[in-house]
């Protein structure tokens, strides 16, 4: 567990309650943006700022799941001394709280699909600062495809990649939560590389671990929150590129084993589970096969300067399926 005590473990809270239902809804959260130490892989502590929800702080956001048609609103409390925007990426939804101050809006659901939320003032500092968490999108009435007329799955997974310059955090903590205007992007020298809160050999949990039988198709959802270009290889089957940025693809998919993302960018990709077509040995459908992914931009691999693969490196295991299924899966699984 990369995370300090008392501290929220991503994606197992926070998310918006589904109910089994094909008509609209209206949904809220109560979100704060709070600062505090994280633990990193090494045990440094690095200061970051978060959108959480509860009295911690917390780090990457909740997931937010919703379906087409629904209605979300959206209470802000910014305990910072800085202010805080919550924008929802490629959307026009973006509401600004001034430092130390409370605000309600309320927004529609937009097409399904994945959706980056960040703070993007000041040239993605505020973002790469840990102020990021996903907006997951389904189409109404439907849980296993990603949207009408999308590929099936059995489960769905997100990745959320974020990078840590504990150097940034050190002004903050050192000068106030305001300096973080002052914080050039360029001074950027990201230590840490993780995936939903989590690096190597931490990544072996439910939300992060890909895991399934044979032939039951996983739908990974892939964000680039941080401050580099993160590209994630596969291994054991090649991916299925179902959307880039919001544009959706059709059958038959591009198939790719590594899928670059330069920061802001969002990726969904079908992981088949299907017995590697090439492998020798033969792999037959009955054994259980583990596989990596990890990320081809190299520094990524590493925690703290070196320490190696502490990084953005996720476990695959193919032929058996997750004892708990992931917050994501389990949400949309409420679907009837
Ligand atoms: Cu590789």
């Amino acid at each position: 567990m990369a995370l300090s005590a008392g501290f929220a473990i991503p994606g197992t809270m926070g998310l918006l309650a589904w109910a089994p239902r094909a008509e609209a809804a209206d949904l809220s959260i109560d979100l704060a943006a709070r600062r505090g130490d994280v633990t990193m892989i090494d045990g440094t502590s690095a200061l970051m700022f978060g959108f959480s929800t509860t009295d911690a702080m917390s780090w990457p956001g909740p997931t937010l799941v919703c379906q087409e048609g629904d209605t979300i609103t959206v209470n802000l409390e910014n305990t910072l001394h800085t202010s805080v925007v919550f924008h929802v990426g490629a959307t026009n939804i973006r509401h600004q709280a001034s430092a130390q101050s409370v605000i309600s809006f309320s927004f529609a659901a937009p097409p399904a699909g994945t959706y980056l939320y960040y703070d993007d003032q000041n040239n993605g500092v505020n973002r790469i600062m840990g102020l990021h968490g996903t907006l997951v999108v389904m189409p109404a009435g439907i849980k296993d495809r990603p949207f009408v007329g999308g590929p099936q799955f059995v489960r769905q997974y997100k990745w959320m990649f974020s990078n840590v310059d504990p150097s940034w955090g050190e002004q903050v903590r050192t000068l106030g939560d305001y300096q973080v205007n002052s914080i050039a992007p360029d001074s950027f020298k990201p230590r840490y590389f993780t995936i939903n809160g989590h690096a190597y050999e931490n990544t072996h949990e439910y939300n992060t671990e890909l895991m399934g039988h044979y032939d039951e198709a996983a739908y990974v959802r892939m964000l680039n929150a941080g401050g580099i270009v993160h590209a994630p290889h596969f291994h054991g089957n090649h991916v299925e590129m179902v959307t880039i940025n919001y544009e959706r693809f059709s059958a038959p998919f591009k198939n790719k084993d590594a899928v670059s993302m330069f920061p802001l960018d969002v990726r969904d990709v079908i992981y088949p589970f299907k017995a590697p077509p090439d492998a020798y040995p033969p792999v037959t459908a009955n054994t259980i096969q583990h596989f990596p992914m990890h990320c081809h931009s190299e520094m990524s691999q590493t925690a703290g300067g070196g320490s190696y693969p502490h990084g953005a490196h996720a476990p695959i295991v193919m032929g058996t399926a997750p004892q708990t299924e992931s917050d994501l899966t389990q949400k949309v699984d409420d679907l009837s």
